[in-house]
């Protein structure tokens, strides 16, 4: 397992879209540091120069303002290199900058894979925690808040119009464009009911749940698949989204492609 571990580490195949990630590289981290905790002698030369290659891709996805990455995987970053704290330069991260910024942005805990990578930061902890945990002596102690009656909208939205595009950027059997009008703060997944409400032959589409949410797997009958490396990804005209389309709200005028990529 170190050995291929290793071996992507050294062959920089850890990528998300176009870019290094940042989330794969830091788990990889927590993954290396547990082996070598546990047996510090065990192909410790793989080890240490898989955790010098990973540290320097980390260390710059570091933004001015503390992110690691992206919001999404400032949380695993932080855990990750609190673990290589002693090969980690002085001056080269600024933790508290990193959890004042997931601190500052509630979106950071917007869903449950979010909150579950970003928690253990937070308390000064990490994945390598959990081993020594003894979860018997827990004792209940959440003050359950009483869930409020839920307040009538009282103001309708303002309607945005989103350029929704759907295109198979494999194969290059379709592309079909429609202008839709959602409510002001609607999220992705309603702009495409929409669509798929006024013209369902051409923008059907089919979802997975997963803990980020729910995961585009078809459009127009055209499923990704994980044996070709196809996936459909989401953009904002040539930008790629931080998010899937439930959490993802467009604004009045965006374009938004979901195109057939490899990966
Ligand atoms: C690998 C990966 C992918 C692969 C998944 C396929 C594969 N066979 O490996 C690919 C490249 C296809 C991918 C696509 C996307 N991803 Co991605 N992905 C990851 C990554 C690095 C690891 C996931 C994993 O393997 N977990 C381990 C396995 C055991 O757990 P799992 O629950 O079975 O994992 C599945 C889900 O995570 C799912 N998945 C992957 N990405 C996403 C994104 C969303 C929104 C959803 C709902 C599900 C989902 O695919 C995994 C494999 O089946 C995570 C990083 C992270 N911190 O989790 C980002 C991550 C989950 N992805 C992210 C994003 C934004 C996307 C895209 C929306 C990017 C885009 N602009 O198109 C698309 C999804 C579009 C869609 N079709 O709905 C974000 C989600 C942030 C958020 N707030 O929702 C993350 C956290 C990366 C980041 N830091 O920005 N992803």
């Amino acid at each position: 397992m170190i050995h291929i571990l290793s071996d992507a580490v050294q062959r920089d195949l850890f990528t998300h879209g176009d870019q290094f990630s940042v989330d794969t590289g830091a788990v990889s981290i927590l993954a290396l540091m547990c082996v070598h905790i546990s047996d510090p002698v065990f192909l410790v030369e793989p080890i240490l120069l898989s955790l010098q290659r990973l540290k320097d891709h980390i260390l710059s996805a570091v933004t001015s303002d503390g992110l690691i990455g992206n919001l999404y995987s400032t949380g695993l970053g932080v855990q990750a290199l609190s673990v290589i704290g002693h090969i980690v330069p002085e001056g080269s991260w600024n933790c508290s900058l990193s959890l004042k910024r997931l601190l500052d942005d509630p979106s950071a805990l917007a869903n449950p894979q979010a909150a579950s990578q970003v928690t253990p930061s937070l308390e000064g902890r990490t994945y390598l925690d959990v081993g020594r945990m003894d979860c018997r002596r827990d004792f209940s102690n959440l003050t359950l808040l009483e869930p409020s009656e839920p307040t009538p909208t009282e103001v309708e939205m303002p309607l945005i119009t989103v350029s929704y595009n759907i295109t198979d950027g494999v194969g290059g059997t379709f592309s079909y464009a429609i202008p839709i009008s959602v409510p002001k703060g609607s999220s992705l997944l309603s702009v495409m009911e929409k669509a798929r409400e006024s013209r369902p032959l051409n923008f059907s589409f089919q979802l997975k749940t997963s803990l980020w949410g729910a995961y585009v797997t078809s459009i127009r009958g055209l499923r990704s698949s994980s044996k070709n490396r196809t996936y459909w990804q989401l953009l904002s005209g040539d930008r790629a989204l931080e998010q899937g389309i439930e959490d993802y709200k467009p604004s009045d005028g965006e374009k938004i492609i979901i195109i057939l990529s490899h990966y």
